[in-house]
Parts: C-alpha cells; structure tokens; sequence
C-alpha cells in the first residue's frame, strides 16, 4: 500500500519554540509596540479621514499563513504550484469586489493605492503621456501629479483646482483646461474634497477630449458601497482605490472596470508589469471586507457617516471655526485655521496631546508650506465605526474648538488646564465606545 499522508508535524531542526512562541515570547519588543499601538487607538479617538478600526475577522485574516504563499499569476494561471486555497480567497475577493461596486472586472492584487494608480498608467499611458488630475494644493493625492511623484516626474501632468469663492472644482474650468491641454487620461477623486463629485460630467470633459476617465474613489469607495455617495460606475472607464479608509478593510488597493477590452492592459500592469507576488494574506482580508460592506448594516454605516460629518461641521463652525466650502457632503472636512492665527502644524500637535488624533492640511490657495499650513482634516469614518452618534461629534467639535483656542491664547504650547479636560471628556468617550474590547 503506498503512503500518501503528509510526514508527521515533528519540529524538525527549527529551534525550540520556533512553531509555538506566541509573539510576547519571541519578540518582546515589537510585542510591547503593538500593544501600545492597541492603546493608542483604544484610548484617543481617530479623526484621520483617511483611517478606520477594521473589524476582528479582517485583521484575524489579514495575519494568516497566507502571509507564506508565492501566487504570481492570476486564478488558475499561476506560476507557483499549491496555489488552491490561493485561488479560492481571490476569486472571493473578486466575485465580491464586482457584486459590490457593481461592475464587471475587478483585480485585487494592489499592494496599495499608489501601486494601483501606477498600475493604471501603465496600462493606458506612455511616459510622456499628458494627464488631468486635481491640485494636490486643492485636495488631490501625490499619485494624481505631483511633480515629486513618479507620476509628475514621467508623465505631464495638467491640474485643475477648486475656485477660490466657494472652494468647488468648477467643471466649466475643468473642461477648459481639459480642451487646452487634450489630456489622454483625466483623473477624478482625491484626498481633502468634502463635496459630491459630479463623475457624469467628468465624462463629459473625458469624451470631448478623447481621454480615458480615471475616478480614484479611495476615500468615498465605503461611502459608494453604502450608498451614501454616487457611484463613478457607468461614467468612469476605470476605477481605483485603496481599501483601508472608509471603505474599513486591509491596507491595500483594488483596480475596477467594465469593459474587457481593458482586463488584459490592466491585469498585465499589475502583474507582471509592477508588482510581483501578490499579498494573499491581504487578498483574503479583503474578500473579508467586502463582505462585510455587501451586508445591510454596512448601508446604515456609511449614511451614519456622513450625517455624523455634518453634525461635526455643522459644531465646528457653531464654535467659530470656519469649515472649507461651508460644510460637507462626504465622511471628511477641512478646517481653516488662518483666523484664529493658529498653524495646521501646531493643531495637530495641540488635538494630539489632548487624544484627538488629526493631521494638518493644507486648505485652498494657502499661504503656509504643507509642513505647516492653515489648516486640519478631519473624518468620521473611524469614530462611527466605535460607535459614535451625531451628539458625539457635536461634542468633539466643541472639543476641537477648546484646543484651538488654547492654542490661538498660548501660541504653540496651547493652554495645559483646557488640553487636560479635553482629555477627561476623551476618556469619557472612549470608555462608553470601546475598540476590540478583551483584546
Ligand atoms: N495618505 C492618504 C490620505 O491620508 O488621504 C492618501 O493616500
């Protein structure tokens, strides 16, 4: 009889423990790292638009022996053997992807999102090529032009901005450019935009100037799968984006499109032409994700969202601080701080030391450099995940607002008693809204 059972699981030469320590056992140190990390995000609460608190089963995933596998190729054509359970977590990943953005192609071998958007020029353009894509000074993305980006260092890049009365892109300026400049690729989406984009007439502007429409929907993408924003499907020819903000899975990017004449150009840029072996253990996360957004509590998410950014907004201003464009459509906002004399640099440092976790922002036509600026972002796709409601973030603007002050009395080193009571209502907060409780 022949033996075709697998030899049994003895630890062979690999050092005592190798297979069993638990990471506090083997590595102290990075151990005694993430359980600070665990804290911080349990104890201050995230305002960073661009982050979410991803459930227990995408992270559970996301730390699987998928971590071990080589799968270059694509489902059923690879170029490793053993690539069975590889096959199924993207085919998953897949199937979901389509069915939530309802579209017909999808690839979700993206290690990130500036890997996706790379991925997209490399199918569509030649060095040299010209492209639109929104002023990083406006609320676009490094990856959409910036001359210290690879995608304003090899390719033209051609940006329209916001106008300077009320803060909107103007699609009558963005046709003009377009015109004037006959771009092959135009890109929509960013990252500090808080109004709804207008994809339909983006294609307007891509089909008089014969150029392909890009959305890059990486901020909004949890918001689109929601319902809470329009869909760039059927206006865009492709649409990328990340999968860790509001859309709460792993970090990582997903690459989306219609029309198959495109699935060869795009699949072939991702692999082979950027990347080589793809993350499966982030693949497989994914597919967690995009199940968990294809479920009807994630509809009731993303319009809490949403609302809740605009009770914020709405506290924010109510408290005298002056809100990019006058509010919010989306899950994000800016705050222009010129006012009160306060710098972007010096509020992010300020909310932090009183737990509320924000980033600087350039807002528009600022006059300070971006290691400064005059302003914050700030999002509710991670508090609403822990929980909170519009009455919590009428709080936290009141909150914000309280630092602000310290800060625009103090200078720099912003007021001690107020940041300490600010921490006493963060912990308050917190202690009522808990993140991966018994972890
Ligand atoms: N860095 C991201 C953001 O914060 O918006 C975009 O890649």
């Amino acid at each position: 009889m022949t033996v075709t059972t697998a030899p049994d699981r003895t630890i062979g030469t690999a050092p005592a423990g190798f297979w069993t320590d638990r990471l506090s056992e083997a590595d102290p140190e990075v151990h005694a790292a993430v359980r600070g990390e665990l804290k911080r995000q349990q104890d201050k609460i995230e305002l960073i638009a661009s982050e979410n608190i991803a459930s227990r089963a995408v992270l559970e995933a996301a730390g699987t022996v998928f971590t071990n596998k080589y799968a270059e190729g694509y489902p059923g054509k690879r170029y490793y053997g053993g690539c069975e359970y590889a096959d199924v977590v993207e085919n998953l990943a897949i199937e979901r992807a389509r069915k939530l953005f309802g579209c017909a192609c999808a690839n979700v071998q993206p290690n990130s999102g500036s890997q996706m958007n790379q991925a997209v020029f490399l199918a569509l353009l030649e060095p040299g090529d010209t492209f639109m894509g929104l002023d990083l000074n406006s609320g676009g993305h490094l990856t959409h032009g910036s001359p210290v980006n690879m995608s304003g260092k090899w390719f033209k890049p051609v940006s329209y901005g916001v106008r300077r009365e009320d803060e909107l892109i103007d699609m009558e300026e963005v046709m003009a450019i377009a015109k004037a400049n006959r771009p092959r690729l135009i890109i929509a989406g960013g990252t500090a935009y808080s109004r709804v984009w207008d994809w339909a007439a983006f294609r307007r502007v891509a089909d008089e100037v014969g150029a392909y429409l890009m959305v890059d929907m990486s901020h909004i993408s949890g918001l689109v799968a929601g319902g809470a924003h329009p869909s760039p499907f059927p206006h865009a020819h492709v649409v990328t984006t990340t999968t860790h903000k509001s859309l709460r899975g792993p970090r990582s990017g997903v690459i989306l499109w219609d029309d198959e004449a495109l699935t060869k150009p795009i699949n072939m840029a991702v692999f082979p032409g950027l990347q080589g072996g793809p993350l499966m253990h982030i693949v497989a996360a994914k597919a967690v994700a995009f199940a968990e957004a294809l479920r009807p509590e994630f509809r009731d998410y993303a319009r809490r969202v949403v609302e809740n950014a605009r009770a914020l907004a709405a506290s924010l201003e109510e408290n005298g601080l002056r809100v990019v464009s006058g509010g919010t459509d989306n899950h994000l906002m800016l705050v222009d701080l010129s006012a009160r004399d306060v710098t972007g640099k010096d509020a992010e440092k300020g909310l932090d030391r009183a737990w509320l976790t924000t980033n600087k922002n350039g807002i528009p036509y600022d006059s300070r450099s971006p290691f400064v600026t005059s302003g914050i972002r700030l999002g509710t796709p991670a508090g609403t995940t822990r929980g909170f409601g519009t009455a919590e973030f009428a709080a936290i603007g009141g909150l914000i607002a309280q630092v602000v002050e310290g800060l625009a009395k103090n200078g720099t080193e912003g007021d001690g008693q107020i940041e300490e009571s600010v921490r006493g209502r963060v912990a308050e907060l917190c202690a009522r809204f808990p993140v991966y409780p018994g972890m």
